[in-house]
């Protein structure tokens, strides 16, 4: 702590490079443009890409925001990498001096080192680490909602929330003035018009089956195959496999409802049926996908999804059969 408001002492005189991992998201952008509040002077550098809720949040805050190209040759005084200790994750650090790391994920076998490294594996976010190192009486309204905006969409609505996420969230709240649903109002992204558009027309080619108590579902679609298969579970599916074809290559997206705590990985899953469409599978264990470049084989590949998630499900019960739930 000694050394963190030491660190932000130094920060307060300099000029700062503020910049996270690749893809950056809500938490990231958010803990970026907090520090910023801190520095001298500050540009936040992206690697590539923000999602739509990054770019919502630095378009309702005027945020100016740098790519790598605008600031080449650029000398800081600082450079303060938030939400990633990944070098793979932050191509765009190497060969560079990074003075300080303030992330919350697990270690990576390519950790980044940093003078100042503070990471916190049980902290829900980047801004819930932040809300806690950074001294209580600078953070003002706007500070204070975009520390909440940043933890309620890292936190997955607080799925991931401890109690000291709540603690966090309890000022943050008290010092933005408003309620959680009208927080959840402004950070509020509608999903691309496209992407529903493609996901219902998904559904309409849409198939499921009951195995005991679970329902597997899946389809194929044009585009946007992880929105398709998030949205099979919120329509009642336990288990959904979305293919889409391309010309030359063929993906699947995979997922397992997270309230199951069955041992089934979709992961495993992936890995299994990937060669089938000629290429390879990975993820978590309840997100999880493939990729290969025989789109010809997708529909025997998403059968195999099926028929593998039924093999899981019957061998949980020494009879063979899925375990009835009798309430
Ligand atoms: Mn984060």
């Amino acid at each position: 702590m000694q050394k963190f408001s030491s660190f932000l002492a130094k920060a307060s005189k300099s000029n700062c490079m503020l910049t996270f991992h690749s893809l950056g998201d809500l938490d990231a952008i958010a803990s970026a443009y907090v520090f910023s509040r801190f520095c001298k002077s500050a540009k936040i550098v992206i690697p590539d890409h923000i999602n739509a809720e990054a770019r919502h949040f630095a378009l309702q805050n005027a945020l100016t925001l740098h790519s790598l190209a605008d600031v080449q040759g650029e000398k800081f005084g600082l450079t303060i990498l938030l939400d990633c200790s990944s070098a793979k994750l932050a191509v765009h650090m190497a060969g560079r001096k990074i003075d300080a790391i303030i992330d919350h994920h697990e270690p990576h076998a390519d950790e980044l080192f940093a003078p100042l490294k503070i990471v916190k594996e049980d902290a829900s976010s980047t801004c819930e680490m932040l809300a806690f190192l950074l001294p209580a009486k600078k953070i003002d309204e706007k500070i204070a909602y975009a520390l909440a905006a940043g933890i309620v969409s890292d936190s997955a609505h607080f799925r991931s929330a401890s109690a000291k996420t709540f603690k966090a969230m309890h000022s943050l709240l008290q010092k933005c003035g408003c309620t959680y649903s009208q927080l959840l109002q402004a950070c509020h992204v509608p999903t691309d018009i496209s992407a529903r558009t493609t996901t219902l027309q998904s559904f309409q080619r849409m198939q499921f089956e009951n195995a005991g108590n679970y329902i597997i579902a899946w389809t194929i679609t044009n585009a946007y195959e992880s929105h398709a298969a998030l949205s099979l579970l919120n329509i009642g599916a336990d288990f959904s496999f979305v293919g889409h074809a391309g010309k030359k290559t063929a993906r699947i997206s995979a997922r397992m409802d997270s309230s199951l705590s069955l041992p089934i990985s979709m992961a495993d899953i992936m890995r299994e049926v990937a060669p089938l469409i000629g290429g390879s599978g990975g993820g978590h264990k309840y997100a999880a996908g493939a990729s290969g470049d025989s789109p010809a084989k997708l529909n025997e590949a998403l059968c195999a999804c099926v028929r593998l998630t039924n093999k899981k499900l019957l061998a949980l019960k020494d009879d063979g059969h899925v375990q009835k739930i009798e309430w």
